[in-house]
């Protein structure tokens, strides 16, 4: 800027036209093998990823679907408007932010990580845990063989379930808004 003046609102919207991602997808986007969608890149619909990791430093305004092996970062930027359903080998690992659910299934596990924010419901299920670090504005729920813990920077603003074997682990300091529920072979542990 040669200028020192102040910006008007709009001199500033048309700057942020001008700034606006070049690769801006408007169509849903299938691959197979590992993907990135790098930051500043828009995808305007769903992502479908199987067969190896989705990772996301840009902005996804659909969901995001893996399947195979593989899992799903969000990172520190990255933003997802839809849900994560995650399935196959893999997991989910959240830094950034989700608008909807996180659903995973099978081998992997789901860590929302203390950046990261989920506006609707984790689900975690078959092998592997759930960790939260972060904030879950719905329900966090684990079924199957894993634990569920709630770190001491961690805050679900529903109830919080584990079931099966595995047992959920309450950290000194973490913020839980809903009920607590432990069913199986484990207990409630609070550290
Ligand atoms: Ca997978
Ligand atoms: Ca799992
Ligand atoms: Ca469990």
């Amino acid at each position: 800027m040669k200028t020192s003046r102040i910006l008007t609102i709009g001199t500033a919207s048309a700057l942020l036209l001008v700034a606006a991602p070049a690769a801006a997808m408007a169509a849903d986007v299938v691959r197979s093998g590992d993907y990135t969608v790098a930051a500043g890149t828009i995808i305007r619909g769903d992502l479908v990823v199987t067969g190896g990791t989705v990772t996301i430093h840009g902005h996804v305004t659909g969901n995001v679907r893996q399947s195979g092996s593989g899992g799903v970062v969000v990172g520190t930027r990255g933003e997802v408007d839809g849900s994560v359903v995650e399935s196959g080998s893999g997991g989910v690992r959240v830094i950034g932010e989700v608008d909807g659910h996180v659903s995973e299934h099978d081998s992997g596990g789901v860590y929302i990580e203390r950046s990261g924010e989920v506006d609707g419901n984790v689900t975690e299920r078959d092998g592997n845990s759930l960790h939260i670090h972060g904030s879950v504005d719905g329900t966090a729920r684990e079924t199957g063989t894993g634990n569920l813990a709630v770190f001491r920077t961690g805050e679900v603003d529903r109830d919080v379930i584990e079931r099966d074997g595995g047992s959920l682990i309450l950290y000194r300091g973490a913020e839980i808004e809903g009920a607590v529920s432990e069913g199986g072979s484990g207990s409630i542990v609070r550290r």
